[in-house]
């Protein structure tokens, strides 16, 4: 059966949506995942899909049609796997659903930015802009369901969108000793996080994973980038994050050595 399929870097949050998506729908083989190595250039005949631009995930469909952007991606499979729906019902919550979830792009950047950070002066106010996201999901989530768990009665599109980003920031828990305060503030959207972060559907990467693959990303160099001193990506296969380490956590003070991360 010919099926869509979706080139993806595995550990990256927004193809993580539309894993979790298929999870939800019982249908993670309805698309065939092509893995990309982000550490490698990026192929031409794959260049030439997406006319010149390197982001994934991409989407081909059978006939060929390609579809950038997770969000995009994910309401496409969402209506082209129709049953079982889990976007909401009616358009008021779908308009709650969409309001909530029109802040990921700058909740993921916050988040990015911060573990990126190579300037020490620099984290606290990275901290701030970081929390002051989270403590508007807390007042969305007390707006619309104060007393529950998710957004709605069911874990949905808004968690699905959110969670593979609160995964990634396992990286600031580590390198930048991040954690919620626990205050008022705060106290619903932990609460929601917590349960998104332990959800069934939502199970693609573990913790350890993360912090070994994006050391790099805590060092200042994004998206298989090379850091200073260094021949190999802690985003290679090879060797498994298994088999690694857990890198130093001093980020600001130097850069690990290949052989310190494992990786040769
Ligand atoms: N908006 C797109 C989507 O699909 O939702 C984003 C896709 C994307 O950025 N993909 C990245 C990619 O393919 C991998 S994940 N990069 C390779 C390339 O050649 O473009 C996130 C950040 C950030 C830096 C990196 C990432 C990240 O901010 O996870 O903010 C959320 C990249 C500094």
């Amino acid at each position: 059966m010919p099926r869509p399929v979706i080139y993806h870097i595995p550990v990256c949050p927004f193809s993580q949506r539309v894993e979790i998506l298929l999870e939800l729908k019982g249908m993670r083989d309805a698309v065939d995942f092509q893995v990309v190595d982000i550490t490698l250039p990026r192929e031409a005949w794959l260049l030439e899909k997406t006319r010149g631009t390197t982001a994934l995930p991409v989407l081909e469909t059978e006939e060929g049609g390609i579809l950038k952007e997770s969000l995009v991606i994910m309401r496409y499979v969402e209506e082209r796997f129709a049953e079982p729906q889990i976007a909401r019902n009616t358009p008021y919550e779908r308009g709650i659903e969409r309001l909530f979830i029109s802040r990921e792009g700058a909740f993921g950047t916050a988040g990015y930015l911060y573990v990126m950070n190579r300037a020490r002066e620099k984290a606290a106010q990275m901290r701030e802009t970081l929390l002051e996201h989270y403590a508007w999901l807390d007042d969305m989530l007390c707006q619309y369901n104060p007393d529950g768990i998710w957004l709605f009665e069911r874990f949905g599109l808004a968690e699905l969108a959110y969670t593979p980003l609160m995964m990634r920031f396992w990286f600031l828990e580590y390198y930048e000793g991040f954690a919620l305060p626990q205050t008022e503030r705060f106290a619903r959207v932990a609460r929601w996080r917590d349960a998104c972060l332990e959800h069934t559907a939502a199970q693609q990467v573990s913790r350890e994973e993360i912090i070994k693959l994006y050391y790099d990303y805590a060092v200042g160099s994004g998206n298989g980038a090379l850091p200073e001193g260094r021949q190999r990506s802690t985003f290679v296969f090879e060797p498994h994050w298994r088999d690694r380490p857990m890198p130093p956590k001093d980020k600001y003070e130097r850069i690990a050595t290949d052989a310190e991360l494992g990786l040769i």
